[in-house]
């Protein structure tokens, strides 16, 4: 059989997606989860971590200048979280859609930040928002021995070749 995977490289677009701590402490994991699921993406990456001040340095430092950075690190790292890489055709944009404007205040109904948070500092997920912000935060957040390949039996079914 042939490997569409490796005729159609698109399809293989990653993100990462995080659900924060506050998304952990509601109880929100599932419901987070079955929405990339039930979109069609593979879960290839999953694990639940308290996150080191070292880890979260790296991932947010574009933002070490502004002045919410110390009370974002305090609030990504006061509980859990729970990190996923997901794959699939254009996964980063259509997630950053799913999951719904910065602030949730301007969130849309329907979207992860607009259906369960209101506060733009707790607002219960992260998605990685370009292809090469992807594979960077991917690459500080798993070992590559962490990410699955795996052969999912409905690719043929939610996604054409052409
Ligand atoms: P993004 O998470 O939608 O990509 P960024 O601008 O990269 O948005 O900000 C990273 C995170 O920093 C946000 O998800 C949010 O948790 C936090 N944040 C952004 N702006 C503010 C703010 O004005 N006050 C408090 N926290 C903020």
């Amino acid at each position: 059989h042939r490997n569409k995977s490796a005729a159609f490289p698109d399809e293989r677009e990653r993100t990462l997606i995080a659900i924060k701590p506050d998304g952990v402490q509601r109880r929100l994991v599932g419901q987070i989860m079955q929405r990339f699921e039930q979109r069609g993406f593979k879960l290839v990456g999953l694990k639940m971590l308290q996150v080191s001040e070292d880890l979260l340095s790296q991932h947010y430092c574009e933002l070490r200048t502004k002045p919410f950075y110390p009370s974002l690190l305090d609030y990504m790292s006061s509980g859990p979280v729970v990190v996923m890489v997901w794959e699939g055709h254009k996964v980063v944009q259509t997630s950053r859609t799913m999951v719904g404007h910065t602030n949730p205040a301007e969130a849309q109904a329907g979207t992860v930040r607009g259906d369960f948070s209101f506060h733009v500092s707790r607002n219960v997920v992260h998605a990685s928002d370009s292809p090469e912000g992807a594979q960077r935060e991917i690459q500080l957040w798993f070992q590559s021995k962490e990410l699955l390949k795996w052969e999912c039996c409905d690719q043929t079914i939610t996604c054409e070749d052409a």
